[in-house]
């Protein structure tokens, strides 16, 4: 069985998530989400999310895509997480693209997937201001 993991905040779901989630579930049978929690969000990213931590856990793991969701706590995670999952491939958006090249030091594959260019969960809170 090929173990997928990819992580995120996935505040305010919307579909540019979800076609980064369907195309990660493609590269496998098994996909991990390490869900940022509230405070690594707050201490490291400075995003305030508009759902909670459960929240957000609760939306992703309704998800067909979706088998495992997981909290991230921090940036050094993904090397152990990467060994006690068992993973096979690590996936994220191609805003991170090179960041995370050390993993394959892990024997894990690493993907950049592109973007949905047109969404985030930025922009929808600023046109959500203007109305
Ligand atoms: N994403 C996407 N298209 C968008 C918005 C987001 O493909 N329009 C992808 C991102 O590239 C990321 C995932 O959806 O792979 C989750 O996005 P965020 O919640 O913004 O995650 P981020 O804050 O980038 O956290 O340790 C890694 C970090 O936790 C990643």
């Amino acid at each position: 069985m090929r173990r997928v993991i990819t992580y995120g905040t996935f505040d305010l779901l919307h579909y540019g998530h979800i076609n980064l989630l369907r195309r990660a579930k493609q590269l496998g049978d098994y996909l991990i989400v390490a869900l940022s929690t509230d405070e690594f969000n707050w201490r490291e990213k400075q995003k305030k999310c508009y759902f909670t931590y459960e929240e957000r856990k609760q939306l992703l793991e309704a998800i067909r895509y979706v088998d495992l969701v997981i909290p991230e706590e921090n940036w050094e995670q993904k090397c152990t997480d990467v060994k006690e999952y068992h993973v096979d491939t690590f996936v994220i958006g191609d805003d991170w693209t090179g960041k995370f090249d050390f993993l394959k030091e892990e024997g894990c594959e690493v993907v950049y997937l592109s973007r949905t260019p047109e969404i985030s969960t930025t922009q929808i809170k600023k046109d959500l201001n203007k109305k």
